[in-house]
């Protein structure tokens, strides 16, 4: 307690965090200003942008309201394909400084530049990240992203390190080096992915790791949708404090967005991502409080400026105040997106709602996998749900009671019947970085 207190205090005035408490207005003028620049700089640089533009009689002068960005076409992620590799780039490469990369699911990666003033504002973004979690220049970061195209790696370090925080640049994998490195060299704050957390957690208590007795006491968890019922297994296990944090490579990497120490919502760094909510299937605009897609604009990218880049992200504004004083305002965790829905007998599915009814059910551990199936033309939803060994141990009917339980929980929240099946300790596979949760075999 006594040491929350006094990192609070030291980072709540960290210089780089100031824009965090702007007065509104203050905070508008500067997006406008910062909007204009970005429109003009695209439609100057991005053929595919003043195409759009042209096409619908627009002109960046246009642009003199914030809420005239609604009228600018939208960005999404088949335009950074179509013009791979460098398509979209706004700076010749000689002002480019680094390229990022992220692999999604399909064929070519998705490639970003950065010039030297964009790794300015992603590492001004992230020392604001790691302050709002409460961090300052005395802990030791042990960052597990991963380095190398992805944005994680790189991103959380260039933050740490002007935080004034110790990193330790240990990228992910190798697990129980991982949990020595923790503990020998007392890291203070884990960076990864919530499940890869969750698996450090198995490998670290059978190495004998009592958390208590580590100095271990934040995460910053992001990359990857996850739960409630997830921080709440992660917290109560460990004792640390699980933070989590948004980003995405189209737009900056980690630090568009994080939670501060309320745990209630990201604040989103309104100066350099200016956020909308949209009816994803209307692309009508959500007034603040409502669900739908969050689409960003990057305030002050130069190698790639963003214009209303759709995130497939679903969210929703919080509009009310912090506590914490920060006036930039919040966004609800991201639970799901709009492209990982499945249908099973007609019903909707996303991934997050079998995570949380998983974890609602006592001695779960958050590791499972939903395999999709298809059997004489129905298609079959199988969760399989990883146990302890002591668990696995337990009789045969103390097995299949718990089995009935999680079925029971899952068939509450979607309203359809599903099998439940539990495996033995360490059958689904570990992930570094992001997990895979979902297994179709339907096609194929
Ligand atoms: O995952 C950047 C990042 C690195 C964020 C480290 C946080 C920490 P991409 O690989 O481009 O970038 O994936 C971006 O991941 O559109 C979301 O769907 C998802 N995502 C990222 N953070 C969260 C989060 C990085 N906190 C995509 N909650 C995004 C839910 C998240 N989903």
């Amino acid at each position: 307690m006594m040491r929350d207190l006094w990192n609070d205090r030291e980072n709540l005035f960290h210089p780089a965090a100031a824009t965090d408490f702007l007065a509104a207005p203050s905070l508008r003028r500067i997006q406008l200003q910062r909007l204009r620049a970005t429109v003009e700089r695209a439609y100057r640089n991005v053929p595919l942008t003043r195409g759009r533009m042209d096409a619908l009689g627009m002109k960046p002068d246009d642009v003199r309201t914030l809420d005239d960005v609604r009228r600018l076409p939208f960005t999404v992620k088949t335009d950074l394909r179509d013009t791979y590799p460098y398509g979209m780039f706004a700076s010749p490469m000689s002002e480019v400084v680094r390229l990022h990369a992220s692999s999604g699911t399909t064929g070519k990666p998705i490639v970003v530049a950065y010039t030297q003033d964009d790794i300015d504002v992603w590492r001004n973004v992230m020392v604001r990240s790691f302050a709002a979690a409460g961090l300052g220049a005395s802990d030791i970061i042990q960052n597990a992203y991963g380095y190398g195209l992805f944005t994680g790696g790189l991103g959380a370090h260039y933050g740490a390190e002007a935080l004034g925080a110790t990193v330790i640049p240990i990228s992910g994998g190798n697990s129980e080096r991982q949990v020595m490195v923790m503990r020998d060299f007392g890291s203070t704050a884990m960076c990864c992915t919530p499940s890869y957390f969750t698996h450090l957690i198995e490998v670290a208590e059978s190495m004998g790791v009592v958390w208590k007795d580590i100095p271990l006491r934040a995460g910053i968890f992001g990359a990857e949708p996850w739960t409630e019922g997830m921080r709440k297994f992660i917290q109560d296990r460990t004792g640390i404090r699980a933070y989590d944090i948004y980003g995405l490579s189209e737009i900056i990497g980690p630090g568009v967005g994080i939670e501060c120490s309320e745990q209630a919502g990201l604040h989103i760094f309104e100066d350099h991502f200016l956020l909308e909510i949209v009816d994803p299937k209307t692309d009508a605009a959500v007034p603040d409080g409502g669900e739908g897609e969050l689409v960003l604009t990057t305030l002050s990218k130069q190698a790639m400026p963003m214009i209303r880049y759709r995130t497939h992200d679903i969210t929703r504004v919080i509009a009310e105040p912090c506590p914490c004083g920060r006036t930039i305002r919040r966004i609800a965790r991201i639970g799901r997106r709009s492209d990982d829905m499945f249908i099973i007998r007609g019903v909707n599915v996303f991934p997050s709602q079998v995570e949380a009814a998983l974890l609602a059910v006592e001695s779960t551990v958050p590791h499972y996998q939903i395999v999709l199936t298809r059997e004489g033309g129905l298609d079959q939803m199988e969760v399989r749900v990883e146990v302890t060994a002591d668990v696995f141990g337990d009789r045969v009917r103390e097995l299949e009671t718990l089995e009935a339980k999680l079925a029971k929980s899952v068939e509450h929240t979607l309203g359809i019947r599903v099998g439940v099946r539990l495996v033995e300790p360490n059958t689904i596979e570990r992930s570094q970085g992001k997990a895979k949760r979902v297994l179709d075999k339907r096609n194929g």
